[in-house]
């Protein structure tokens, strides 16, 4: 298994950063390319550096690190940089290609992970030092720009912001919108099976959205008033919250941090208490989601209703919550950890992207947050059903987590295959002692 891993990044490698997937996702994505890094450092640091280094270089001028970096032509994907048309704003990157969007801030986390996974710890911290400040300004940009009512939450403003496209939680966002039929060609359904992607619908109002942030040149205040879409998503700041937490640590070693401490500190301590405030639901025993145009709370469970666990931020009361409701609506005997929608939903489809199959990234941030917790019964079985379904399977984009369709000869891995994050947090699951 981990030599199929390795021969992945490897093709998957394009000169300076990995694609996650060949034609399907032919460019760098910001998320991707942190959790493909921590893959590739068990087996070329060097590389590692250079993934996070190409992705830093991209960051605009106010501190945005852009969630696709076109580096190259290619027409096997829509929507490209034509599209996007990110240089309407000022500060947007000059050298390459980006949307006007970001996604999970992973890059802080990644960075500790390099540092745990490296052997030579005075060589990677000397790179870190190196970095670490472009980082810091991704956070500072995004409680600066992100937070209107400045509480310690951050917003996104799309659903591809979030990693997780067309979840059921934006659904009663569509409803409302009254998008135009755009004329395009979906690239996406040449390369995977449309009962596996996002519906037609769905992308009209993707576009949509992308069209009103045009619209104000990506102005992220204007995209605060304007933006049908405007949410406080559990995952991107749990995503933020862990990578705090590890700038926090990473700062204490290099010297004349103590300003960067104080205020990440800050920002630490106010984002911890108001998330358990406002995302965390007691009837649901679980987090969920604050859409601030409507003004009112997503009340559904997903995956990342329990991201959280990843950054420490639930009380021990709340994680022995999170984990009963995990154990009995996402686990029971007939599934395999852990679907991306609640499987009792009557909106649950296992086999649509973010609508029901198993993501190795989220069980990746599961697993390790159970663990810090204590939960090792439970980690373990996380960690034993990713490796279950990938060597069955291969390393796939997404699995099916109904444990009976296993008995069956036809695939249950979708989207697309030879997927640089499955195989890179495969390599790290198998690399622990
Ligand atoms: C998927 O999203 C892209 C748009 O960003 C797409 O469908 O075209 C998501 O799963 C996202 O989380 C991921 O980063 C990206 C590349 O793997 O693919």
């Amino acid at each position: 298994m981990k030599s199929k891993a390795i021969e992945i990044l490897n093709n998957n490698w394009r000169n300076g950063f990995t694609v996650p997937s060949e034609n399907l996702y032919p460019f760098q994505w910001k998320w991707d390319s942190g959790f493909t890094a921590i893959g590739l450092a068990h087996f070329n640091m060097g590389r590692a550096k250079k993934e996070i280094s190409t992705l830093l270089d991209a960051q605009w001028e106010n501190g945005l690190i852009p969630h696709i970096i076109f580096h190259t032509k290619s027409d096997t994907y829509f929507p490209g940089a034509d599209f996007h048309c990110s240089n309407l704003h000022p500060k947007a990157s000059k050298k390459y290609k980006s949307t006007g969007m970001s996604q999970p801030p992973v890059t802080g986390f990644v960075l500790q992970e390099l540092y745990r996974i490296s052997k030579d710890k005075t060589a990677i911290l000397q790179y870190i030092e190196s970095v670490i400040d472009k980082v810091y300004k991704n956070h500072n940009y995004l409680y600066e720009n992100r937070d209107p009512k400045n509480e310690g939450l951050v917003y996104i403003y799309h659903n591809w912001e979030s990693g997780t496209d067309n979840s059921p939680v934006w659904d009663t966002i569509f409803e409302r919108m009254d998008s135009p039929e755009f004329k395009f060609n979906r690239k996406d359904t040449l390369h995977v099976d449309a009962s596996q992607r996002p519906s037609h619908q769905e992308y009209n109002h993707y576009l949509q959205i992308i069209e009103i942030a045009k619209k104000y040149a990506y102005d992220d205040a204007k995209i605060a008033k304007h933006s049908p879409f405007l949410v406080q998503d559990p995952l991107f700041n749990t995503v933020l919250i862990k990578s705090n937490e590890s700038l926090i640590k990473l700062y204490k070693l290099i010297p004349n941090s103590e300003k960067k401490i104080k205020q990440l500190k800050n920002w630490q301590n106010k984002a911890i208490n108001r998330f358990n405030e406002k995302l965390y639901n007691q009837e649901l025993k679980a987090y969920i989601y604050y859409d601030l145009r409507a003004d009112k709370a997503i009340k559904e469970i997903t995956s990342s209703s329990f991201a959280p666990i990843f950054a420490k931020i639930p009380s021990k009361k709340q994680v022995e919550e999170l984990t009963q409701n995990l154990m009995q609506n996402f686990a029971s005997d007939d599934y395999y950890l852990c679907a991306s929608y609640n499987p009792k939903s009557s909106k649950f489809n296992p086999k649509k992207y973010w609508r029901g199959p198993v993501w190795v990234n989220l069980n990746w941030m599961l697993y390790k947050g159970l663990k810090e917790y204590g939960y090792q019964e439970i980690a373990s079985q996380i960690k034993k059903d990713t490796l279950e379904i990938v060597q069955q399977e291969g390393f796939y984009e997404y699995f099916d987590p109904r444990k009976k369709e296993y008995t069956k000869p036809r695939s249950k891995a979708y989207g697309g295959e030879n997927f640089s994050w499955t195989a890179a947090l495969v390599l790290d699951l198998l690399n622990e002692n």
